[in-house]
């Protein structure tokens, strides 16, 4: 149902670059976090290492900060964060590697540059977690100011804050609306529809993108597949978007 070709950036990514689908993970044990999110890392230091940009699916938030220290470069990576929630927030249950807190890991363990950092679609009861945001610097746009200055003037704001460096685009399917992808864990109203998600993603031609994900879209919470149809559009969004990246070219 998605693909092979992309109407609006006219390319046929399958044809044009060598895309192949590497499988999942696997992990040691499902029961100890650190042990897993180690064996995570090491399996896209191997991507990395190979000159590969790994698009992902996940899984929950939590794989982005191994991913980063598993794909990290010399130069720090700006991020275009797509969510409902920052994801800056404190350890919580005697963890400090659950899904709420990848960004605050990545930029304190000097993977992520804070003030190359975007967060799109912001909103719900759980800000006051999220000062780490602020206080470090990042840029915070909260749906409604999302709403007020339109898809085309963030893409604008995101394209001068990331420059020429590398860029990783992780995507919460919760900054989704839920009426449009209601198979998540932590579903939060007043979110963007998959139409503005799409064109704000469209906006980030031209950047270094040095990978991406789709996390948080959870299966037994779905109706009818709409959430997993929209997480894989965009994904082949995303998969477009990386190919095009300067550091790309056809095979
Ligand atoms: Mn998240």
């Amino acid at each position: 149902m998605v693909g092979p070709y992309n109407h609006y950036m006219k390319m046929s990514p399958f044809a044009d670059f060598r895309v192949a689908d590497i499988g999942d993970v696997h992990l040691r044990t499902t029961c100890n976090l650190e042990e897993a999110l180690q064996d995570i890392e090491a399996f896209y230091r191997k991507i990395a290492s190979a000159g590969v940009v790994p698009i992902t699916a996940g899984g929950d938030h939590s794989i982005t900060y191994p991913i980063l220290r598993g794909i990290a470069r010399q130069e720090r990576v700006g991020l275009v964060h797509f969510d409902s929630h920052c994801d800056t927030a404190h350890s919580y249950g005697g963890s400090g590697l659950h899904h709420g807190c990848p960004y605050r890991n990545a930029v304190e363990s000097g993977l992520v540059n804070p003030e190359r950092t975007i967060q799109v679609g912001i909103r719900g009861g759980t800000e006051p977690l999220w000062q780490y945001s602020c206080e470090s610097g990042m840029r915070v746009v909260h749906i409604e100011e999302f709403y007020e200055v339109g898809c085309r003037e963030v893409a604008r704001e995101r394209r001068s804050m990331m420059g020429t460096g590398p860029v990783y685009t992780p995507f919460d399917i919760d900054c989704i609306d839920p009426a449009f992808a209601p198979g998540t864990g932590t579903p939060v109203v007043g979110g963007m529809t998959t139409f503005e998600a799409l064109q704000t993603l469209r906006g980030l031609r031209g950047l270094d993108i040095i990978g991406a994900d789709i996390v948080e879209v959870s299966p037994p919470f779905d109706h009818s597949g709409i959430t997993a149809l929209a997480g894989a559009t965009l994904m082949f969004e995303l998969l477009c978007l990386a190919a095009e990246s300067p550091a790309r070219s056809p095979s």
